[in-house]
């Protein structure tokens, strides 16, 4: 790392709001379950098909927890493990290929590393292949003491890519062991490109049977049955309500060039990029007794502000977390890795070098945002430097 780039990495946490008092600690000595949902996009939520709901365990789950609606996938080229870099270091993913393969070694003040030295032990369950995205690599320097992977699980219901949602979340939470404080990360996988597994599942899609958007409904739907089970299954081991739950989504489902004219139809939306923009978020929820249960936040955020949120509610600092605390924020904005930037007042969307009012969805002006504009991108390059120098060594 030069001195020039230590000083910029520097002058950014130093310029960092400092960490909030609202829920400091709430869920100290807490142990966490952390779910990243497969493609699991945030238009389904609350949202019906010929009268029925798309995802009614996920809803009541809403009902009963603090839930963020503006919440943006942040995740690029890395697909998956990108969101899970994400969530798990606050760091932004690279512009080009898999921060887990290419820095897989690198020293990362990550969720697992910090809640070591709170003495939990922490452990990642995803049933495929444990090679693929360099996981178990890259994920002893993301910290977690242990990674159950495809082989790790019993054989059960098979679903697209392999064991089907509710087997992993079930034999995960046989194999933790919950007399001591724990960090349960469960990586899911029944809904996952390109949906065509479920055809022929039975839930009615409508005018959508038989399309990109009519399989991946149909996906979710039974992806979310499995997050009926796992629900089932915390409330019957007690841990329900006695854990802090998280739940959120990798990235998005629903390529524009697929399904992108039927999303747009299904929503009742123009067809352009502005709409498209507000489609790229995922939902984001986070369950714990007392904690703003049933209420709905639209703070614009994302996957890299998870990481801090946590921190907070736990009682320690991530002073090199690159996120925000979203229970001690109101200045909501997102910076997506191809350099688009939504904030609660106008969205930029790198493709069309345009900014969007965020209300009207018209071109706003340049000039009044640009400054505004150029520090938030540069968070992309704080966070490349960090990566790239490996600066946290
Ligand atoms: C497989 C799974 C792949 O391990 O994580 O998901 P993808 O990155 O293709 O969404
Ligand atoms: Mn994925």
């Amino acid at each position: 790392v030069s001195q020039e780039e230590r000083a910029a990495i520097d002058e950014f946490f130093s310029s960092r709001e400092p960490q909030g008092t609202d829920f400091n600690g709430f869920a100290r000595g807490k142990s966490i379950i952390m779910v990243q949902s497969e493609a699991l996009q945030e238009f389904l939520i609350n949202k019906t098909i010929e009268g029925k709901e798309i995802t009614p365990n996920l809803n009541s789950l809403i009902k009963d927890s603090l839930y963020f609606d503006n919440f943006y996938f942040q995740a690029a080229g890395g697909k998956t493990s990108d969101a899970e870099f994400l969530a798990n270091t606050s760091l932004y993913p690279l512009k080009e290929g898999a921060v887990y393969f290419r820095y897989p070694s690198n020293t990362y003040l990550s969720l697992p590393n910090l809640l070591k030295a709170q003495g939990y032990t922490s452990a990642s369950y995803h049933a495929y292949d444990p090679s693929y995205w360099n996981r178990s690599t890259a994920y002893r320097a993301i910290g977690f003491d242990a990674f159950y992977s495809r082989d790790d699980f019993e054989p059960g219901e098979k679903t697209g890519w392999g064991l089907s949602d509710a087997g992993m979340f079930t034999q995960a939470l046989d194999k933790t062991d919950t007399s001591k404080p724990f960090y349960s990360f469960l990586v899911t996988l029944s809904c996952h490109y390109p949906f065509d597994d479920y055809e022929n599942y039975d839930f009615d899609v409508g005018e959508f049977e038989g399309t990109f958007l009519g399989n991946y409904i149909k996906g979710q739907n039974y992806a979310d049955a499995c997050i009926g089970i796992l629900i089932e299954q915390l409330k019957a081991r007690g841990l329900y309500d006695d854990t802090l739950l998280l739940l959120y989504g990798d990235h998005y489902g629903i390529p524009r060039l697929e399904g992108g004219n039927d999303l747009m139809k299904f929503m009742g939306v123009k067809n352009n990029s502005f709409e498209w923009a507000k489609l790229q978020k995922v939902p984001f929820i986070i369950h714990y007794p007392g904690l703003k249960n049933g209420q709905t936040d639209n703070t614009v955020s994302g996957q890299i502000d998870i990481l801090p949120t946590i921190a907070n509610l736990m009682g320690f600092e991530a002073p090199f977390a690159m996120g925000k605390d979203l229970l001690n924020t109101d200045k909501g904005y997102a910076v997506l890795r191809n350099s688009s930037v939504i904030t609660d007042r106008y969205i930029y969307w790198s493709k069309d070098e345009t900014i969007y009012d965020i209300q009207t969805g018209q071109p706003a002006e340049h000039g009044r945002y640009d400054d505004e504009l150029e520090q938030y991108q540069d968070q992309l390059k704080i966070s490349d430097i960090i990566i790239q120098k490996n600066a946290f060594k």
